[in-house]
């Protein structure tokens, strides 16, 4: 076996001076440093990117189907075609969610659901065209890229041709799930036939090569091993390196409730942090990490905003996913409650569009926004 010519102490020196770090060395501090050096270490590097700034959103989900064809073993939300739990939204509900998010003034909204039997093409571009005309300054970000890999199924058409499609109709990015775990043994129990990893980056690639950024995810918590962890973000770095196209990285814990892996204990905190403050150091071509404190819940991700993450999403109504397996966070948190904790976590709370833009409001029209310019770090 080769010897380890490096310690914690050598590694973080190394990120501290602005050097990469190798996947070993990775490896090694998420593994062996004590939490609160691998923290410190994690809010360098967030400090550095983004100064004091807490990132939000606020944004709506909209899940037009549970419906799916994959069964995914850690997805509580996904229904068979004939279970009584099963649903298809209509246009007309769809549209009355458009615009109830914007009566909320949303300036987002995140659209993904299952791969439904029975439904065409048509049905997924119309979706976004419909709401695109009805509300053209709602964000849409919409469908996974397991999602647009089943377009292709449908189709037969490369993704390139389909994405410049829907943003002709008004997709304004792509969110970061799918992602799961690009290890192909894990990928293989847990997610058997969706989209693999090379399907998975090539469409994130084929995104940024129109234009169109994009998030990135890693489901962790189940029955990967942490070196799976970090070749998945390796993955997710290289191709950073090439496109330059994700804006940022979300780590989401597993939640097992009324999952086919119901009999794995939740991530703790302290793997939820370990995670965080791993991913921000790591992938040091990101310029955000997000805590999404649906998943973390509210109190891991005020910590989480000192553990390398610069932004906790939005005030996120209607999401079903998380909720279905078992999240016990509230449905919806307003924009004061987002601001609150920010603030007590010793962070400045910013509002951010989709795509990092800040959006300014006045106290006297709350729901009406302008969109400002990206923040330069010598404002924060
Ligand atoms: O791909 C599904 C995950 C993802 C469970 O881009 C589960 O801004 C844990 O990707 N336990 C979809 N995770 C959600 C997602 C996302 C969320 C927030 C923001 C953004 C963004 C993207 O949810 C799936 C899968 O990895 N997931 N079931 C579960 N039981
Ligand atoms: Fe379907 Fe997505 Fe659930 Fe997998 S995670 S079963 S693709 S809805």
């Amino acid at each position: 076996m080769a010897s380890i010519e490096f310690t914690t102490q050598s590694i973080s020196d190394k990120v501290r001076s602005g050097h990469r770090l190798s996947l070993d060395e990775g490896l090694h501090l998420h593994e062996h440093a004590d939490l609160f050096t691998l923290g410190k270490l994690a809010n360098f590097v967030r400090e550095k990117k983004n100064g004091n700034v807490g990132y939000y959103n606020v944004n709506v989900h909209l899940n037009p189907t549970n419906v799916c064809v994959y069964r995914c073993i850690f997805c509580a939300f996904r229904s068979d075609l004939k279970d009584p739990k099963a649903y298809l939204m209509s246009d007309e509900q769809i549209l009355h969610r458009a615009k109830e998010a914007e009566g909320r003034g949303a300036t987002e909204m995140h659209i993904v659901g299952g791969l439904h039997h029975q439904m065409p093409y048509d049905w997924y571009l119309n979706i976004v065209r419909i709401v695109h005309n009805a509300h053209p300054n709602l964000h849409l970000k919409a469908f996974t890229a397991v999602e647009w890999e089943w377009f292709e199924r449908l189709t037969k058409r490369p993704v390139g041709d389909i994405l410049q499609e829907f943003k002709e109709a008004g997709l304004g990015s792509l969110p970061g799930g799918g992602a799961e775990i690009f290890n192909p043994e894990v990928r293989d129990i847990i997610c058997e036939h969706k989209a693999d990893t090379d399907n998975w980056l090539r469409i994130h690639r084929a995104a940024h090569n129109l234009g169109l950024r994009s998030n990135a995810t890693m489901l962790y918590g189940h029955i990967e091993k942490p070196h799976h962890r970090l070749e998945h973000l390796e993955k997710l770095r290289e191709l950073q390196d090439e496109t330059g196209g994700f804006q940022t990285f979300i780590p989401l814990a597993f939640h097992p409730e009324n999952t086919r892996m119901q009999h794995i204990t939740k991530p703790s905190a302290m793997v939820d942090l370990r995670v965080m403050a791993i991913s921000r150091i790591f992938l040091d071509n990101f310029q955000h990490v997000k805590a999404y404190w649906v998943m973390m819940g509210i109190k891991t991700a005020q910590v989480a905003l000192s553990f390398g993450a610069d932004d906790i999403d939005g005030t996120v109504v209607h999401e079903k996913i998380y909720h279905d397996a078992g999240s016990d966070t509230p449905q919806e948190m307003t924009v004061t409650e987002i601001q609150r904790l920010i603030t007590e976590a010793g962070r400045l709370p910013v509002e951010r569009d989709t795509l990092y833009n800040q959006v300014l409001r006045t106290e006297a029209a709350p729901n009406a926004f302008k969109i400002g310019g990206k923040l330069a770090l010598a404002q924060v």
